[in-house]
């Protein structure tokens, strides 16, 4: 399977207006939805991805929606991701699946924990930066490529789906981070509800902010480009806060077993809030930065229980390593959610001492 992956990519590869000789092909990264590849030529590094299109099946506005963005950013002076034309000039390929090409960004880092409160705080900025620029991009521009992608009440009912067919038989060993989703259900509704009554701004957002998708400069430690655009469409603000807390402030990666290592840190949050913050301080809007807290630990409930529907369906979505990934996953998201309840005044003061 992998060997025959590797062919499919090395032909891929020869569709695209890449420059020199083929050298080297390799997987890379640790994202979980598309197949990444690092190329190697006698001239230059690249990205190869074939793009996951069961998660997203509309790969015409996909890319018509990362052309765009990486256009408006360069206008704007901000580097960003350069995709790379196929032969025949189309972005992307489209044959055994579907392809596309990025010049690699060199000397740059992506990391999958927060090493340090300082590459946090700059990662916030970075994000904050970066939606301060999408205000300017018209949202009629974008396809929404996954409807309904952080509606957590229809994450949900997608959840308790998985959980009555329970395809596996996995449900039995999962009774109680099954109970964890179960237990909140009348709390997932805050921000679907604020965004239709208007108190909460849609704007466009990421949708994906987690600290693997940002690279940042390997010298100076300074964020470079924000990447993975594949679900940036019209959102909440609160959406791209939480999803990067809920990576980046825990003390732990985001599949650490050990459960005894993950914990949800206010330290990391401060710093992250204050670079995001920074940014946003004047347009954020009341109702908002009092939701703040909420959205981070709406974010990891509703990404907890998205790991352990897809644990129950089989593994279906994200890319696994091993047989439990999804359920580990889920664990620690539970771990963090949980204390993030017991802290959240501590956020709201971390969050009214930044705004004050
Ligand atoms: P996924 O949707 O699967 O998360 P990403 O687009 O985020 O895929 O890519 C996976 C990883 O590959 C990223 O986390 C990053 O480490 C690396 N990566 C992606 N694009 C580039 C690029 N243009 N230059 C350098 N690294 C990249
Ligand atoms: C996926 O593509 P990647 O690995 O950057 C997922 C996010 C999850 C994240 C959990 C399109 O992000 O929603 O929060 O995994 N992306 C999609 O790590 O579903
Ligand atoms: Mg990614």
């Amino acid at each position: 399977m992998a060997e025959n992956n590797l062919e499919q990519s090395k032909n891929a590869i020869g569709k695209f207006a890449i420059e020199g000789n083929l050298l080297d092909v390799r997987p890379y990264g640790e994202g979980h939805i598309n197949t990444t590849y690092l190329i190697t030529t006698d001239r230059k590094r690249y990205i190869l991805q074939k793009m996951n299109t069961r998660v997203f099946p509309d790969s015409d506005g996909l890319m018509r929606n990362v052309c765009g963005v990486t256009e408006y950013l360069r206008a704007h002076d901000m580097e960003t991701l350069r995709v790379v034309p196929t032969r025949k000039g189309d972005s992307y390929w489209k044959g055994d699946g579907c392809w596309r090409v990025y010049d690699f960004i060199e000397d740059t880092v992506s990391y999958q924990k927060a090493e340090s409160q300082d590459i946090f705080a700059e990662s916030g900025r970075a994000f904050g930066e970066f939606m301060k620029f999408l205000d300017g991009y018209d949202a009629e521009k974008l396809t929404e490529t996954i409807p309904d992608f952080h509606n957590t009440p229809k994450r949900f009912a997608d959840f308790k789906a998985a959980l009555q067919a329970d395809v596996c038989q996995r449900r039995a060993e999962c009774e109680r981070e099954v109970s964890y989703f179960l237990d909140h259900a009348e709390d997932y509704g805050k921000i679907v509800k604020a965004l239709q009554d208007g108190s909460v701004p849609l704007r466009v957002t990421h949708n994906d902010t987690k600290l693997n998708n940002i690279l940042m400069d390997a010298q100076t430690g300074k964020a470079r480009a924000i990447i993975d655009f594949d679900t940036i469409m019209p959102g909440s603000m609160l959406y791209d806060f939480g999803d990067s807390i809920r990576f980046g402030a825990s003390t732990a990666v985001e599949d650490e077993r050990d459960l005894s290592k993950v914990h949800f840190s206010p330290e990391l949050f401060r710093a992250y809030a204050n670079g995001f913050l920074g940014e946003m301080r004047d347009c954020i809007t009341p109702r908002e930065a009092e939701l703040l807290p909420y959205g981070a630990w709406l974010m990891t409930a509703e990404c907890g229980m998205r790991f352990l529907a897809d644990y129950l369906s089989g593994d279906v979505y994200f890319a696994t390593k091993y047989a439990d990934h999804n359920l580990v996953r889920a664990r620690t998201q539970i771990r963090l959610a949980s204390e993030m309840e017991a802290k959240e005044e501590e956020m709201h003061r971390i969050v009214s001492e930044i705004l004050k």
